[in-house]
């Protein structure tokens, strides 16, 4: 297949594969434009390391040198961390960054496809891409939830950030035909919140379940992905109100700098991170942890029904 020509599989995850063994693949977006330096790369690490302790392992996905790279290595974490002008690299962009060969870090939509042609059926990031507030008027629904409608890869996250329309992200999910299942709790988490006020449409309490309904899905050849909605740990949440605050200004003064396009997922979490004195970038960081755990877990068991 031409495909695999564009591919290229760290050695790591090749042997994962052949062998069978548990892989969860992660992005590289939010290293690259969601988190400042150093702490992107420590982060990225640290989950990598988490994925492992769980019994998968880690294949974080970026575009280096006109190559879908599956796995990196410390130096390539590095350079996505810690160089400017990273290309934040959804579908649209994948044939224009490999043809130039510009470094590109690639968002949960372009990840999921990666993943998808390299055989890994398992994601986690933080958070995902949605509708936007004022989607009626500005369009701007991201390529995540198109790419959600039809590559069969299941995403962990921490539900849908309050940046976005909660609600119609969660009814542009049903429309697609994508399941949205709340990880041990009936509230639909929003990110840096364990609760958004929207009543998740499916709920499950182990991860075991949930590899099980990958399954049944995907035998039935309904193509496609899963939200896997994982609440916040307590004990690190920042409740939903006072996000709400900092949300507005940060929406306020997007507006006012007339920041749109590609551009706003990533200045909204800059801004709100200012903000909130560094609160919500704690709480990303570890949302993200918490995450790579469940994934692992129900990349490990999905592969054990699959036997
Ligand atoms: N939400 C976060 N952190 C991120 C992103 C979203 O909390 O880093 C990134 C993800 O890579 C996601 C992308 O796929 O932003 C969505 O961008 P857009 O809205 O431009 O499609
Ligand atoms: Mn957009």
């Amino acid at each position: 297949m031409k495909v695999q020509e564009y591919l290229k599989i760290h050695p790591e995850i090749e042997e994962a594969l052949a062998s069978g063994k548990a892989i969860v693949a992660l992005e590289s977006t939010i290293i690259a434009h969601g988190m400042p330096y150093p702490l992107n790369i420590r982060t990225a690490m640290e989950v990598e390391t988490i994925v492992r302790e769980n019994g998968a392992i880690p294949a974080t996905i970026a575009i280096l040198e006109g190559k879908l790279c599956v796995g990196l290595d410390k130096s390539q974490l590095e350079m996505l961390g810690n160089t400017k002008d990273v290309w934040k690299v959804s579908l649209r962009d994948m044939p224009y960054v490999i043809n130039k060969k510009i470094p590109g870090a690639t968002t949960v939509a372009a990840t999921m496809r990666i993943a998808s042609m390299a055989g890994i059926r398992v994601f986690v990031t933080g958070g995902i891409g949605g509708v936007h507030r004022g989607a009626e008027n500005n369009m701007d629904i991201s390529a995540d939830l198109f790419e959600m409608a039809q590559t069969d890869v299941a995403v962990i996250s921490a539900g849908v950030k309050s940046i976005l329309d909660i609600g119609l992200t969660l009814e542009y999910l049903e429309t697609e035909g994508v399941p949205v299942i709340t990880y041990g709790q009936s509230d639909f988490p929003a990110f840096y919140s364990r609760s958004s006020g929207f009543i998740s449409p499916m709920r499950m309490d182990n991860p075991e379940d949930i590899a099980e309904l990958l399954k049944v899905k995907w035998e039935m050849d309904l193509h496609g992905s899963v939200l896997i909605a994982n609440p916040i740990p307590a004990s690190l949440e920042v409740p939903f109100t006072k996000m709400e605050e900092f949300i507005h200004e940060a929406l306020l003064e997007a507006a006012n700098a007339g920041i749109s396009g590609k551009q706003l997922t990533p200045f909204l979490l800059k801004t709100i991170a200012e903000k909130t004195g560094g609160e919500s970038l704690d709480a990303n960081i570890a949302l993200v942890k918490n995450n790579a755990m469940l994934g692992a877990q129900i990349a490990s068991s999905f592969l054990n029904k699959r036997k």
